[in-house]
This record gives C-alpha cells, sequence and structure tokens, in this order.
C-alpha cells in the first residue's frame, strides 16, 4: 500500500458529515510548499513565513495564489476561510511538516479543499498513511501504531485506559525488557562460539538455562493476559437465552436501558436475533436477544429458533433467563444441559411477582448450576431480577463482569497484551525459548542455542516492530482510517 516517503500525502482527517469544523492535513517534507499552493494568510504573509504550531486565519483557494509585480495580491478563487497551522518536522504526528487546515465541516467544502491539496501537489493518504509515517520515522513503535487505532475504536474506559496505556509504550517497555535480557544472552552464546579454541566459559550452561526458563515464565505471564486485555479492547458476546415469555428482551430493553426490542404477552414474540453493544462495568458487551426457545409449528418462529441456536454457538457467555413466577420445567432442566463448556449465569426472572418455584427447586437448580464445568471448578451464578422494576440488576451486571474478568481486575495497572497478533508472536517466542531451553539441556553446540534464541528474539521484535516485514505492516495498516 505504502507510496514513497517522499510524496506529500493529503486527507481529510475528520468524519464525512455535517460539522462544526473539518480537518485536512498534509504531510511531507513538501507539505508546506504544496499548501502554500492554496492558502493565503490573511495577514498577506506568505505561509512559509508561519511559525511552527500557531494557528493562522486564512483563505482557502482554489488555485495558486499568488501576487501581482506591484505586490498586489491576486488569489484565485476562494473556497473556504479557516484557520491554518504548521508543524515543522520532527516536531509534528508523522515527525514531517504538517500543515492542518481547519474549514467548515461540510462534506462538499472538505472534498473541494481535498482536490486543491492534489492539484497543488499532493496525493490522497492511503488508510492509516499518517501513523505509518510515524512509525516509519520512528516517532512510534508498532505496537503504538496499533494503539492509535484502538483508541479511536475505544468503547468503555477500560478499553480506552488499555490503549493509553500501550500508546505510551507500557506493552512496548517490557517486550523490550524482555527481548533485551534475551539479546543479552544471545551475546554470551555468540562469544562462547567464536571463542572455543581458547577453552574460556562465557556463560555456563545452567546460568543460561535459568535465563532462559525466567524469560519464558515471563513471556507466558504476558500472553496469557491476552483473554482480559481482548475482552476489554473488542468485548464479548452474550446470548439471552430461555423459554418464550421468560422475559428474555424485557432483560434486554432493561439492561440496555432502551425500549429496543419488541415485548409483548404472547409467547414467541422476537424472532429475528437482536444485538446491542452495552458497556457492563466497564467491559464492552454485544448482547443477543434470541427467539425462544421451544418446539414451534410456525415456520417463521422455527427459523427464529434456528436463529437462537446459531447465536448460542457464537456466544462466549449464556444468559440463561427462567421465570421464577411458574413452577421449574422439565424443559428448565434441559437447558442446563446445553453448551456446559460456556461461560453460564442463570437469570431468575420476575421476581417483582410471588416465587412459584418451590425450595427444592431452587435446590435442585443450584446443584444444576453448580455441577463443575469441564476444565472449569467455578459455579454458575443464580441471580434473582425483575426486568419490570430493575430489582437484582445491579447484582446481574457484576456477575456479567465477573465471568468475564478476574475479580478485581483493573486495567492499566499492568502491561496487558489485548491483541491476537501480539499474543501469537508471544507464544512463537515461547516456543522458539522452548526449543532453545531443550537444546541447552542436551548440550548441543552454540549454533544450535543461538538460532533458536535469535528466532525468539525476532518474535518479540514483530510485536514492536523492530522486525517487521511489508506484509505486517500492510496488514496492521490498513484496519485504520483515511487520515490517521
Ligand atoms: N411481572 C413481570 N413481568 C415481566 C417481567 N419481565 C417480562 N415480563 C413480562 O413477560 C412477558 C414476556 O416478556 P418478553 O420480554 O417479551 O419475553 P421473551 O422471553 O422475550 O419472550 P419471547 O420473545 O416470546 O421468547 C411480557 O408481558 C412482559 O411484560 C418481570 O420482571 N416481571
Ligand atoms: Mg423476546
Amino acid at each position: 500500500m505504502s507510496g514513497p516517503l517522499q510524496d506529500t500525502i493529503c486527507a481529510i482527517a475528520t468524519p464525512v458529515g455535517e460539522g462544526g469544523i473539518g480537518i485536512l492535513r498534509l504531510s511531507g517534507e513538501k507539505a508546506i510548499e504544496v499548501a502554500a499552493g492554496l492558502v493565503w494568510l490573511r495577514s498577506g504573509k506568505p505561509l512559509a513565513s508561519a511559525r511552527s504550531h500557531r494557528l493562522y486565519h486564512a483563505d482557502i483557494l482554489e488555485g495558486a495564489a499568488g501576487r501581482s509585480p506591484g505586490g498586489q495580491p491576486h488569489p484565485s478563487r476562494p473556497i473556504d476561510e479557516g484557520l491554518v497551522v504548521v508543524m515543522r518536522a520532527p516536531h509534528s504526528y508523522t515527525a514531517e511538516n504538517i500543515v492542518e487546515l481547519h474549514c467548515h465541516g461540510g462534506p462538499f467544502v472538505l472534498q473541494a479543499v481535498c482536490e486543491a491539496m492534489v492539484r497543488a501537489g499532493a496525493r490522497m493518504a492511503e488508510p492509516g498513511e499518517f501513523t505509518k509515517r510515524a512509525f516509519l520515522n520512528g516517532r512510534l513503535d508498532l505496537a503504538q501504531a496499533e494503539a492509535v487505532l484502538d483508541t479511536i475504536r475505544s468503547k468503555t474506559a477500560g478499553s480506552l485506559r488499555l490503549a493509553q496505556e500501550q500508546l505510551r509504550g507500557g506493552l512496548s517497555q517490557e517486550v523490550n525488557r524482555l527481548r533485551d535480557t534475551l539479546i543479552r544472552l544471545l551475546a554470551h552464546v555468540e562469544a562462547a562460539i567464536d571463542f572455543t579454541e581458547e577453552d574460556i566459559a562465557f556463560i555456563q550452561p545452567q546460568e543460561l538455562a535459568d535465563g532462559i526458563q525466567r524469560t519464558m515464565a515471563e513471556i507466558a505471564r504476558l500472553a496469557e493476559t491476552c483473554r482480559e486485555g481482548r475482552i476489554l479492547r473488542e468485548g464479548a458476546t452474550a446470548a439471552i437465552i430461555g423459554h418464550p415469555n421468560v422475559g428474555k428482551s424485557s432483560l434486554l430493553n432493561a439492561l440496555l436501558m432502551a425500549d429496543r426490542a419488541i415485548v409483548t404477552p404472547i409467547p414467541g414474540t422476537t424472532r429475528d436475533v437482536i444485538e446491542e453493544l452495552v458497556n457492563i462495568r466497564g467491559v464492552p458487551v454485544r448482547l443477543l436477544d434470541t427467539a425462544g426457545l421451544r418446539q414451534a409449528d410456525d415456520p417463521v418462529e422455527q427459523e427464529g429458533v434456528r436463529r437462537s441456536q446459531a447465536a448460542m454457538e457464537r456466544a462466549e457467555v449464556l444468559l440463561i433467563v427462567l421465570d421464577g413466577s411458574l413452577p421449574l420445567s422439565e424443559a428448565d432442566r434441559r437447558l442446563f444441559a446445553r453448551h456446559p463448556d460456556k461461560k453460564r449465569l442463570v437469570a431468575i426472572n420476575k421476581c417483582d411477582l410471588p416465587s412459584r418455584m418451590t425450595q427444592s427447586e431452587l435446590a435442585e437448580l443450584t446443584a444444576l448450576a453448580g455441577a463443575p464445568e469441564p476444565e472449569r471448578a467455578e459455579t454458575v451464578p443464580i441471580i434473582h431480577v425483575s426486568a419490570k422494576t430493575g430489582e437484582g440488576l445491579d447484582r446481574l451486571r457484576d456477575a456479567i463482569r465477573m465471568r468475564l474478568l478476574r475479580v478485581n481486575f483493573e486495567p492499566g495497572e499492568a502491561a496487558l497484551v489485548s491483541s491476537v497478533r501480539h499474543q501469537a508472536a508471544l507464544l512463537k517466542a515461547k516456543d522458539a525459548l522452548g526449543a532453545t531451553a531443550s537444546s541447552v539441556e542436551r548440550a548441543l553446540s552454540g549454533e544450535f542455542v543461538a538460532v533458536d534464541l535469535r528466532a525468539a528474539i525476532n518474535a518479540l521484535g514483530e510485536i514492536t516492530g523492530a522486525v517487521s516485514t511489508d506484509d505486517i505492516l500492510d496488514r496492521i495498516f490498513r484496519d485504520f482510517c483515511i487520515g490517521k
């Protein structure tokens, strides 16, 4: 995707649509010269004389502005008036010369200015090209560049804090520290290869083995934070499931605090899966309201039930809803047999009505829910709620968060991995270290040890971009918006 770094690139940096202000940016060595072709300072002074990081009132013109031989300005037709700021290299986002124009925020006017920029010699930027330049010019490392996108996309305070921690270099520091340790070990191993004749022991095998084991454990710990990191960054999907009329749609509406899904006393109301993003105690959760599960005769309802099943497959969390104003049914019991591998919660709804569940049924439910799930010794929380009065909803929110994150988990307290790319690189480094450890243990020659050690170092380098390929860069930056 990338064009040559010498080009001056331009883009509209604000979203499409009408707004008070719309911003365009130009970046490149010649950005100020290009901008001078369409920006006419009201002070009459040339743009090249503008001080860095100062706003100037200016007219933005269709074409080349100039002065008559008598010194009188003869600007071409104005497109708009606005403010212009010059940010000289290297003190700018891209570390190149940047000119930003703040115009009126209409799609047509911004497009017209953008076209004038191209006429003046700029090229339209590709998605993420400004940030890519910041990376290529050494202003940001790759993990920090990715954090720019995470910041733009963050949906909760937690995901924003995580992105900001990464943007400030929290994760990069941790990765660089581990990488430096391995580079030091490699230096010892390589020295031992080079000076093997002299019979000097540069590092004792035990010391080398210990160093590798320690780093491997730290890499594994960091890779494990990916589960929580991803939940904060990308959110989790929770399907609300249960029989018709138990109050699934009512619960969705209550958690959303909006009248989103149709609620009626008629069983079989919901057909399509309804998906909404809601912030639950700082975690972005995609809630899926589904059609009530039952043997339906109506083909439309049958399709709804099929979609409910697909939603269950897709979700990481199942919120099983029961109607507490009815006795526990056989069908209710069978609900617990579904997807025991998923994280489950039970909401006994309609607790504003007299309970028809007997103590023994409740005890049975507790036993059913408490049956240890395979590979997980957690119990399934049971919460009494009323979608109608709002009772118990706070406890339900707490329980959903607890199903997703560790207790007392606070984002931003330690370096966290939130992207699959980073996790994959960490696991690759860990595997390479495993191979290194086994070579050391088998007392293989230094060359063998060095090859795997270098692979581990390179894998860690992929996270920060110390080691990168065009392919990796293209994959990362194509997700960005144009103008960032
Ligand atoms: N008293 C009381 N009634 C409720 C409560 N929650 C839902 N209801 C009522 O139960 C009926 C069914 O509610 P829905 O939310 O449509 O139930 P559903 O599970 O989505 O039903 P289907 O879409 O048909 O599967 C409606 O008449 C609601 O007003 C509650 O907490 N208390
Ligand atoms: Mg419904």
